[in-house]
């Protein structure tokens, strides 16, 4: 009860700003120098549905190279003379892949045959033991895929009439953004799988693309585990889906890299804190439907959710798999810099986590869409400081560096942006103090002057210990600058105090107010 819970400030979820209900109102959509736009903007606005923008292929550094480029091309032995000869790479990829696609059902040894034509390199060093596991041991009841296969390849085969304009790259210290429609997504994706994209299989610093996260799903289809079978169970359901007769998705998605160039003060910033609701229920993604949803992210966008990664951020890349695209375009984030992304569709159900994650089903969306036909769903995609030692992070570069990491995420480009659903950021994989991440959030949000909701994950502890600081911090009208030469003074008395861990919600009840003296150890 709240007297048991002592004073509290927390706000209930309604009462923070969601995305606008309602909808399904067409606006016009254009696009700019910084915004490309994949489908035909003018027929788009003339109501007449999705058609991809006409353009022509680039192949340059600045671009996506796309598998379908005249200037993607590979050695092929010719029949006649039996000498390798320069042969366009789609040539040997449509081939491959419409016989696929005539087939009623296709065996994972089909698909990998002709993975291997178009990327004979690969030939023996690439496995596709998860891929062969997946489909062999799969219960007859529900096992689906023979006959889903030859659909993903007719869909992987559509690229050069659904993605005509060059998709470009969204580099590092720029911002800008893509809007691209659900089938697009799904067809580049159905590349992926086919592991269709040129020069994205090479790794190491010298690789021509080792700044941009992997596409290709040679990793998800490699080694076998029980994680992959969940992933693939996710992933292969979004397929069926995006294939089947009524049920392909019909929107569009934006996805935005924005990059912060003027950093707060943050010792001046004389911002008090926003509004909170905290609580140990509920998860970002269902609970915070409607808020700006925040994906505890890794700079390569997606983490390990090709690989075997499976925490917060592979789950809702599993669950909406409209966001593994992301890879295909977006180069690492920088520190000050994030990703939104508006409109993904969510396609499944989970339960569990890590270890114990499982497919749970399928998902219905029933989301509205906004003016430009995207659903209602908002994430931001914001990486914090990986800590290989806990202790590293009581430092002011760290923290600073985080606090200026997610404003730039919370900054709100109008009045009109949604409040922020958030939790234990950078505090799983990542290492960090759930008190020291939940105050740099709190400052970050007060900046920004946006609500938060906190999810705490179960802990019951941080719930308590957030809603009882916040309160203090909100009857004491102390300032995000205050709050960050609190934390300076922390980090001071945290690397001072050898093993003993300091509580930084302590350290702040202890200073924060008018009758306290401040805090010596
Ligand atoms: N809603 C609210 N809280 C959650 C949810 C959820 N759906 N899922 C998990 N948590 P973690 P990080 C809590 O480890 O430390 C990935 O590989 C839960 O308590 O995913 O920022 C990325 O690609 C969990 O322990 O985030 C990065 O490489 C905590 O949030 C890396 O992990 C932190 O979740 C990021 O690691």
């Amino acid at each position: 009860t709240q007297a048991e819970r002592g004073a509290s400030s927390s706000c209930p979820l309604d009462n923070l700003k969601h995305l606008p209900p309602g909808g399904n109102k067409r606006g016009h959509l254009s696009f700019t120098k910084t915004h490309t736009v994949l489908v035909d903007a003018s027929v788009f606005n003339a109501g007449a549905g999705l058609v991809p923008q006409r353009g022509k292929d680039v192949w340059q550094s600045t671009v996506v190279k796309m598998p379908c480029s005249p200037s993607s091309v590979m050695e092929v032995k010719s029949a006649v003379m039996k000498l390798p000869t320069p042969t366009r790479r789609w040539d040997v990829i449509s081939k491959q892949l419409s016989a696929l696609a005539k087939k009623k059902t296709a065996s994972a040894s089909d698909v990998e045959d002709a993975i291997f034509k178009y990327n004979p390199k690969y030939k023996g060093q690439w496995s596709f033991e998860a891929l062969h596991s997946f489909v062999k041991d799969f219960p007859i009841a529900g096992n689906y895929f023979p006959k889903l296969f030859p659909k993903m390849a007719a869909l992987a085969l559509s690229l050069p009439e659904h993605v005509q304009k060059a998709i470009p790259l969204l580099k590092s210290g720029h911002s800008a953004s893509i809007t691209l429609s659900q089938v697009q997504i799904s067809c580049l994706l159905a590349n992926a799988f086919f592991c269709t994209f040129p020069h994205r299989n090479a790794t190491g610093p010298n690789a021509e693309y080792h700044g941009v996260p992997s596409i290709n799903f040679t990793k998800l289809l490699e080694t076998w585990s029980q994680r992959k079978k969940e992933k693939l169970r996710a992933v292969l359901h979004y397929f069926n889906v995006v294939t089947g007769d009524d049920t392909k998705p019909k929107g569009l998605v934006t996805f935005e890299r924005r990059c912060l160039t003027d950093m707060p003060n943050w010792r001046s910033c004389n911002e008090t804190m926003s509004k909170l609701h905290v609580t140990s229920r509920g998860t970002i993604e269902t609970e915070g439907t409607g808020l700006l949803q925040v994906d505890f992210a890794c700079s390569m966008i997606g983490g390990g959710v090709l690989g075997s990664g499976l925490v917060q951020e592979e789950i809702l890349f599993l669950m909406n798999p409209e966001l593994i695209v992301s890879r295909l375009f977006t180069e690492k984030l920088a520190d000050n810099e994030c990703l939104i992304v508006t409109g993904s569709q969510q396609f499944s159900r989970y339960s569990g986590f890590g270890d114990s994650f499982e497919w749970a089903g399928p998902h219905e969306d029933h989301l509205h869409r906004d003016e430009w036909a995207r659903l209602k769903r908002r994430i931001l995609a914001i990486d914090a400081v990986h800590f290989k030692h806990s202790r590293d992070q009581y430092n002011m570069i760290a923290v600073t560096r985080d606090l200026n990491k997610a404003f730039c995420g919370f900054k709100g480009r109008d009045h009109n942006e949604p409040d922020i659903a958030t939790g234990k950021w950078g505090c799983g994989a990542f290492n960090g103090d759930p008190q020291l991440k939940a105050v740099i959030q709190l400052m970050a949000a007060a900046r920004a002057r946006r609500g938060l909701a906190f999810f705490t994950f179960k802990d019951e502890e941080l719930e308590l210990g957030l809603e009882r600081t916040h309160h203090l911090l909100v009857t004491q009208r102390t300032t995000v600058g205050k709050l960050y030469g609190l934390l300076e003074d922390y980090c001071a008395v945290q690397q001072g105090s050898g093993r003993t861990h300091v509580d930084l919600f302590q350290f702040i009840g202890h200073n924060v107010g008018p009758s306290r003296s401040p805090h010596k150890l």
